[in-house]
């Protein structure tokens, strides 16, 4: 086993960090990289990763060079350039555009889902917002209607970015959501997520009991 070059700002509970074990596993980097785990939310920044990065968000990667590199989206590109496999997010057009858009559905799903969790976690009761609450999760519904319904064979196809990213969101919402229902409306998607969730990768990065 090889001494880590990398760090990675880390939480257990962060989808967005989740993406990045599930590639570190998929590719057999996880022994390039060691994790810092960081608790922070919006109203609890935490200075040393503001540091190196100034948005104060999880992840964050530290390279051996010492540079940071941020959000998500951008270590999991900096990630599949760094193994000799099959890359994760492909390079030929225009699959590469097809399925860095569904990824970003599964982020979408996910923005939505932390803005439920933080609004109703985190703001006193009497301040929430109903309309803006029912708004992120219709959100949440619109996308889960369009993969169920455009997005289910091209995620079956092939475990790359997207079905990373549309399996780390399914999981947040079962950890955060968990009365949500969305599997009697998305029954293909249910399927497909039972048996990806298998893969050692996804077992092995399960969020914590909420
Ligand atoms: O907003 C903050 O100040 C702290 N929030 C975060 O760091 C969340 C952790 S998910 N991360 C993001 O929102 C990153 C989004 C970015 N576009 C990316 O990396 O892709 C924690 C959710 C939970 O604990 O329930």
């Amino acid at each position: 086993m090889s001494t880590p070059s990398m760090t990675l700002f880390h939480s257990p509970s962060s989808p967005f960090v989740r993406k990045v074990m599930v590639l570190l596993h998929e590719t057999g980097q996880l022994d390039r990289v060691a994790t810092n785990t960081v608790t922070v939310s919006p109203v609890s920044p935490d200075s040393g990763l503001n540091q190196d990065n100034p948005a104060g968000k999880l992840p964050a990667l530290r390279l051996a060079d010492g540079s940071v590199l941020h959000d998500s989206r951008v270590i999991l590109d900096y990630l599949d350039h760094q193994h000799t496999g099959t890359p994760l997010i492909p390079r030929e057009v225009p699959a590469r555009w097809r399925r860095l858009t569904l990824a970003s559905l599964a982020d979408a799903i996910l923005d939505a889902a932390v803005l439920i969790r933080y609004e109703t976690f985190l703001r006193p009761a009497e301040k929430h917002w109903d309309l803006w609450l029912e708004n992120q999760q219709e959100k949440i519904e619109r996308t889960l209607a369009y993969l169920e319904r455009d997005g289910i064979k091209e995620l079956s196809s092939s475990f790359d970015i997207a079905a990373i990213s549309v399996a780390c969101a399914l999981g947040y919402l079962d950890f955060r959501m968990p009365t949500l229902g969305w599997r009697a409306r998305q029954p293909q998607l249910a399927q497909w997520y039972a048996e990806v969730s298998q893969r050692p990768s996804l077992k092995a990065t399960e969020p914590p009991t909420a």
